[in-house]
């Protein structure tokens, strides 16, 4: 069995929607293409024992962690989340912007694994700066992630146990699941990519499943050891996100009656106000 999918899979076509910059494109031969590489970012975080604590130059950090970006799908028997598939086709260079109290906090790297580990004591935000290949003619794409160095509680609140607890725990995971899509790419580009499969996520759970706070039901079968995306996953994170939408645009028509019946209000009060004879 092939793990890897045919190309048509990962390319739409046409796109629903025209970009603005389609004009300014080679015309006609991808127009109306948008094509996609699943992608996850995120982070991996261990306790460092006491050994480990008093050879490192600053004793008072406590966590070593990996921030990555990687394909979404795992290798076969890997010990990592994700990173089947080298992502180095289409990134040239991955930026991760660290905590200040970093030295030179701005890493670049420019050739995979698109990662950076370090030590540290506390969690912050990164932000991580994606360059495609010159080819593309894409610009960069920026997303956010916050290193999780504490287990995982179903609320979201922060609850960070003595570090005793936290090693029994086992290494804590973050991860996002994305589609870096590109719509109307150069023929040169569209080339490269579709020369490159993408290795499928696996339907069935094989791992534990990736903790994320949009699924805090996932909780327990996130726990036990390194996990895994899943396409059903994938699948349940477009339900969520189409469900979403769905009671947004409930939301909004509530509020688009309420405002129309206080518009309404708004005008009889001033007609009255407009027929009562003023008094000085
Ligand atoms: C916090 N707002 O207070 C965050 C900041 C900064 C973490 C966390 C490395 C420090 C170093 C480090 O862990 N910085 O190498 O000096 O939790």
């Amino acid at each position: 069995m092939s793990v890897t999918a045919s190309v048509s899979e990962y390319v739409r076509r046409p796109s629903p929607r025209r970009c603005a910059r389609c004009a300014h494109r080679d015309p006609l031969a991808t127009q109306g293409v948008s094509i996609y590489r699943p992608i996850i970012y995120g982070n991996t975080a261990t306790v460092l024992s006491q050994k480990e604590r008093e050879a490192l130059p600053s004793p008072d950090h406590t966590h070593r962690w990996t921030v990555a970006v990687r394909s979404a799908a795992s290798g076969e028997n890997a010990d990592q989340v994700g990173g089947a598939d080298d992502l180095s086709y289409f990134i040239k260079r991955v930026t991760f912007k660290l905590h200040d109290t970093y030295p030179n906090p701005s890493r670049n790297v420019d050739k995979p694994p698109f990662e950076v580990s370090e030590t540290g004591w506390g969690e912050f935000d990164i932000h991580i700066r994606i360059t495609f290949v010159p080819e593309s003619g894409e610009k960069a794409v920026v997303v956010y992630h916050h290193l999780k160095l504490h287990p995982w509680t179903a609320s979201g609140e922060p609850e960070i146990p003595p570090l005793d607890v936290a090693v029994k725990a086992g290494p804590v995971h973050s991860w996002q699941y994305d589609e870096i899509v590109f719509h109307d790419p150069y023929q040169n580009f569209l080339n490269i990519l579709t020369s490159h499969p993408v290795t499928h996520l696996p339907k069935a759970k094989r791992k534990p499943v990736p903790f994320h706070l949009a699924n805090p039901g996932s909780l327990e079968a996130s726990k036990g050891g390194v996990p895994e995306f899943t396409s059903l996953m994938e699948k349940e994170e477009a339900d969520r996100l189409e469900e979403a939408r769905q009671s947004i645009i409930a939301e909004q028509d509530r509020w688009r009656t309420i405002l129309i019946e206080k518009e309404r209000e708004l005008e009889k009060l001033q007609k009255q106000l407009a027929g009562t004879p003023q008094h000085s």
